[in-house]
């Protein structure tokens, strides 16, 4: 158990050194009226919580159904990632590659100086020293963010493992990831999230929302991870980690790159249809996965966070009951609405109704709807009634199986099949998706998401698919990759395929593949179940409809092709020739 910190002969603040001076640093810098070690005992966040609680940031839920919970509202302005002012600042232009902002890093860090200059007066400033991934694992790698938004803090204290036993290994380490985040003045002019791998830090300014703020997941965990990924030979993906037991009692772990609101932590914490006995599901992650190349040949992955930062919106007991138990106790929502005795409400919930918005106002359905469609829960990983037994094993888990998919009306099929990791990769790299409130800007139009790592890879996406090929190479035994899209519509915009927990269907068919049970039809984009691959016992779909599922529209495909190859463009000659002739081969297969 972890020592707290009143009882160190050692304070934290002289654990490791590089972190103290560089604390000290940004207190000349920022100007805070006092500086707090988190320690990350339970007294730290109760005590926390009941200051904010004091201080009207958050709001008591019910207790007598929602026990330990609570409710904070942003900024109406800052409500989702800002992938329009978030930038990789290297030295290099061409590192940061087409798909990300680029900004000088000595331009950078003046600019974000002048940001930080005198911004932490009156506030106090909380040093958070965490760890992503389990706290004894090779696989593991620490940071420290420094913020003044404690809101953030008790967002990182769930997210992560904070406190005296990240700063521990810190100070063994000799490295770590360098975040710095204040609130600034909430002003989306005066906002940026800026990241310098090369330098291994972060610096975000003028946002305290997900992403933007808790500087461990997408900016530590994703962006400077996928850099340094890269230069150790690993893989830092946007991807759910799930363990599927079949009734023969085998567990096999899949690995699913989905982008934002596109299904990760549903599809983790699955629950098998009655109709499918036998099965059970386990969950590893649900957003992060570090995919190491193991000593076996196979690949190894670990989720580097411990809580989930997950959609309330359509979690109901219909669609996900793990998730709508989860998060009834112990939980942080942001930007929900209030039932009128102090429930939580979101859309999506079949009972209850709100009488207050998300923004604290009297609900009134000319606003739009009563709960942000980015508001989210913030839940300990713990509480998951799914919680796989080995989601904390220091190796992490054996992948059988990698799987990308899109939120796609039309082209996109149910389910495909690579032929080879190198088509896999140009699978993944097709990855296209309709875009959703997790972002700020326009939801429903089609974009390129490579790997769902669109707004989360590091460095110039032509070296990252360059860099998975090279690491499927040296994998004796690759996982099998495919593509799903749980989200085509028919002609009246109706779902074709009913979701959730009926997506076992189709994993376990890509489960029979990987052993060898299940046929497939070949198509020109890959392997396809036919109708009768796919086991559909108790499922009321019609043939009609899981024929639909189940197309290839040949003139579709040759305009994704086209378009595909349009976009590689943009990288140049940087872009793999194996690439390149994987889409060749598909585009003559189409004819
Ligand atoms: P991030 O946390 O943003 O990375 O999102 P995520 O990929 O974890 O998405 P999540 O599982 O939270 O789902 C986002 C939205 O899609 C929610 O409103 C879900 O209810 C809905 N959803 C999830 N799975 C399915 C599915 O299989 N079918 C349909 N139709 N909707 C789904
Ligand atoms: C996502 O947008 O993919 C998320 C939420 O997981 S955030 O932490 O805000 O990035
Ligand atoms: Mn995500």
């Amino acid at each position: 158990m972890a020592i707290a910190a009143h009882q160190l002969t050692t304070p934290l603040s002289e654990l490791s050194r590089d972190v103290g001076e560089w604390v000290r640093s940004v207190r000349e810098l920022t100007q805070p009226r006092a500086v707090h070690w988190c320690d990350g005992s339970e007294a730290e966040i109760r005590e926390l919580t009941a200051q904010l609680l004091r201080d009207g940031e958050l709001k008591p839920l019910n207790s007598e159904f929602f026990p330990g919970c609570t409710l904070a509202r942003s900024h109406p302005s800052d409500v989702a990632r800002v992938e329009h002012l978030t930038y990789i600042c290297t030295r290099s232009k061409e590192d940061a590659g087409p798909n990300n902002h680029w900004m000088d890093p000595e331009a950078a860090h003046t600019k974000m100086r002048d940001l930080f200059r005198g911004c932490m007066r009156e506030r106090t400033l909380y040093v958070i020293p965490y760890c992503m991934g389990p706290i004894d694992s090779p696989l593991s790698r620490c940071g420290v963010e420094i913020t003044d938004s404690p809101y953030v803090v008790l967002n990182m204290a769930i997210m992560t493992r904070i406190g005296q036993a990240a700063l521990e290994r810190i100070a063994a380490d000799g490295k770590f990831v360098r975040g710095l985040h204040s609130i600034g003045e909430l002003n989306p002019e005066r906002r940026f999230i800026m990241h310098f791998p090369e330098e291994l830090s972060i610096e975000s300014f003028g946002s305290g929302y997900g992403g933007n703020a808790l500087l461990g997941k997408k900016c530590h965990a994703l962006r400077i991870a996928s850099w340094q990924a890269r230069t150790e030979g690993w893989l830092a993906e946007h991807m759910l980690i799930v363990g599927l037991q079949n009734p023969q009692g085998e567990t096999h772990y899949l690995a699913c790159a989905f982008p934002s609101a596109c299904g990760k932590t549903n599809l983790a914490m699955l629950i098998p249809p009655d109709s499918l006995p036998g099965w059970k599901v386990f969950t590893v992650g649900d957003d992060i996965a570090w995919l190491h190349p193991g000593p076996d040949g196979r690949l190894w992955a670990i989720n580097p966070e411990a809580g989930y930062f997950g959609v309330v919106p359509g979690t109901n007991p219909d669609t996900n009951r793990n998730a709508y138990d989860m998060i009834r106790r112990d939980t942080l929502f942001t930007n929900v609405a209030l039932t009128a005795d102090n429930q939580p409400w979101w859309e999506g919930l079949t009972t209850g109704k709100p009488v207050i918005d998300w923004q604290g106002r009297p609900y009134d359905p000319k606003n739009g709807p009563a709960a942000h469609p980015n508001s989210r829960f913030t839940v300990s990983a713990k509480r998951n009634p799914s919680y796989s037994p080995h989601a904390e094993d220091p190796q992490g888990v054996p992948i059988t199986a990698l799987v990308f998919g899109g939120r796609r009306r039309e082209v996109a099929p149910l389910v495909y099949e690579a032929r080879d990791w190198a088509h896999g990769v140009l699978v993944g790299a097709s990855v296209a998706s309709e875009t959703t409130a997790a972002a700020v800007g326009q939801v429903g139009v089609v974009r390129r998401d490579p790997m769902a790592m669109q707004p989360f890879c590091g460095y110039n996406f032509a070296d990252y698919w360059r860099h998975w090929l090279n690491v499927g190479s040296k994998l004796a035994r690759p996982p099998r990759i495919y593509h799903v899209n749980w989200f085509r519509r028919d002609t009246n915009g109706k779902f074709l395929w009913p979701g959730y927990g009926e997506n076992l269907r189709v994993l376990s068919w890509m489960l029979d593949r990987c052993s060898g049970k299940a046929s497939a039809a070949e198509s020109p984009i890959g392997n396809l179940p036919r109708p009768e691959d796919l086991n559909m016992k108790g499922l009321n779909v019609t043939q009609d409809a899981l024929k639909a599922l189940l197309t290839v529209e040949p003139s579709q495909w040759r305009k994704e092709v086209a378009d595909m190859r349009a976009y590689l463009e943009k990288y140049g000659n940087r872009v793999p020739a194996q690439m390149q002739q994987e889409l060749s081969a598909v585009e003559k297969k189409l004819g």
